[in-house]
């Protein structure tokens, strides 16, 4: 290509070249000084996602905003608006005029639910710098109401109730429901997962297998902070869907399955003599309270003295007595030891509890080992009592190991629960559905 004779002249001129050569440095120098530094704002004012407590049932809470602060700002000021109105003038909030080193703000009374968006200005030597826009949504967990719980024929039906987080257009947020039998055992196998729920309430059917069973839930929504959980709850159907047996049969098989009705009461209760009670008057139906004095005279002639510590318990004594250890000790610790009204072996008024000296008169499972413990655990049977919760059978009772309760069911009864060895619980059933 033939060049014009100024630019032939041009490019053998070697200060030209120079100058030319040097073009692309010029034009750097040229665009910086119009555009500032290549940095972007949001590199310059980096924000942070905010972070926020969630407060159960809270409709605001306190947020904490966090940003990097631009180098050499004068002054920052930080925007937030709550619907997405681009940041036009007089429409959204701002907090200022914040430090020009400051990085943080915590800005009390924010909306929770509702999508906010949020950025940083800052004023500069050179004009204003303003970061890219954050989103997030405010974090109110929900909080739990209580629970309602019915007993229909043989299902236990539960409510559960909750006041949800509402979601960035105002409605209810996405939330799951989480049941588990575990106390804080969410995430493990047994934990049950219902989701996303739009509504307040769930309702589902416990059956009446698991109505006794403690259960522990939460609600759990999910937002920019991770899932935020409402406090856990917990519920037990108390409904009672066991089978009424009659009053006053001594091989009635009382379980945690069959019960007597509260007003069972034994016809012939007689009080033992002062001699072998302790801690106040015993009670004994007529027959059982013979059989247990024969008992404890042959145990007296072999050096041992057995005290009669609680006997016959009413319905409303059990109520008293189990819900005593569902506070001292919970539900779970209670129900292993304990039988709920109705179902005592005590209400039958063939039951008695016995102690000796050498136990600290205490009903303990140190009672078993003792000489006292160890006799009656051998002859009993010979008197038409038996042990009605053998160690390591608590799989089968339902109870842990109580050597100093003792139930009469007659002789020959007693007899054949050491012959079969079965517990007495499988013997009496075995027996009254034969
Ligand atoms: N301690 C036994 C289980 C009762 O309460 O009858
Ligand atoms: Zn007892």
């Amino acid at each position: 290509m033939e060049l014009p004779p100024q630019a032939r002249s041009l490019w053998r001129d070697p200060n030209r070249l120079r100058l030319i050569a040097l073009l692309p440095f010029f034009w750097f120098l040229f665009t910086m000084c119009l555009s500032g530094p290549t940095r972007s704002a949001s590199e310059e004012a980096g924000l942070h996602l905010p972070s926020s407590e969630c407060l159960p049932g809270a409709s605001r809470v306190t947020v904490n905003f966090s940003w990097t602060p631009v180098e050499g700002a004068i002054v920052q000021w930080l925007d937030l608006t709550v619907h997405d109105n681009g940041f036009v003038p007089g429409t959204f909030m701002y907090a200022g005029a914040l430090p020009g080193n400051s990085h943080g703000w915590a800005w009390e009374g924010i909306e929770v639910g509702k999508l906010h968006l949020w950025r940083v200005n800052a004023q500069t030597e050179g004009g204003w710098i303003t970061s890219e826009t954050g989103a997030f949504v405010p974090c109110g967990a929900p909080a739990l109401l209580e629970p309602s719980v019915s007993c229909e024929g043989p299902h236990a039906k539960v409510t559960l109730r909750w006041a949800p987080s509402s979601g960035p257009d105002g409605g209810v947020a996405d939330q799951w429901l989480d049941l588990s039998v575990v106390e804080d055992g969410f995430g493990s196998a047994l934990t049950r997962s219902e989701g996303p729920l739009d509504g307040e309430q769930w309702s589902f059917d416990l059956g009446h297998v698991l109505s006794n069973v403690e259960y522990h839930y939460r609600i759990n929504t999910p937002t920019v902070w991770g899932w935020t959980p409402s406090p856990v709850g917990a519920l037990q159907a108390d409904c009672d869907f066991t089978a009424v047996l009659p009053c006053g049969d001594v091989l009635a098989p009382l379980d945690k399955q069959h019960r007597l009705a509260a007003d069972c009461e034994p016809p012939d209760l007689v009080q033992l003599p002062a001699s072998i009670s302790y801690g106040g008057p015993q009670r004994l139906r007529a027959e059982a309270a013979d059989a247990l004095m024969r008992m404890l005279r042959e145990a007296s002639a072999a050096g041992l003295t057995i005290y009669a510590r609680s006997t016959y318990r009413s319905y409303q004594e059990q109520d008293f007595t189990f819900n005593y250890f569902v506070d001292q000790l919970g539900r779970a610790r209670a129900e292993r030891i304990s039988a709920r009204p109705g179902h005592s072996e005590h209400q039958l008024g063939t039951a008695a509890d016995l102690t000796a000296a050498s136990a600290g008169f205490q009903l303990s499972e140190a009672f078993g080992s003792t000489a006292e413990g160890r006799w009656l655990a051998d002859n009993a049977f010979r008197f038409g009592f038996v042990v009605s919760y053998p160690r390591g059978k608590e799989h089968v009772t339902g109870y842990a190991f109580e050597p100093w309760h003792l139930r009469y069911i007659g002789e020959a009864a007693a007899f054949d629960v050491v012959a079969t060895g079965l517990t007495l619980h499988e013997y009496l059933l075995l027996r009254w559905y034969q």
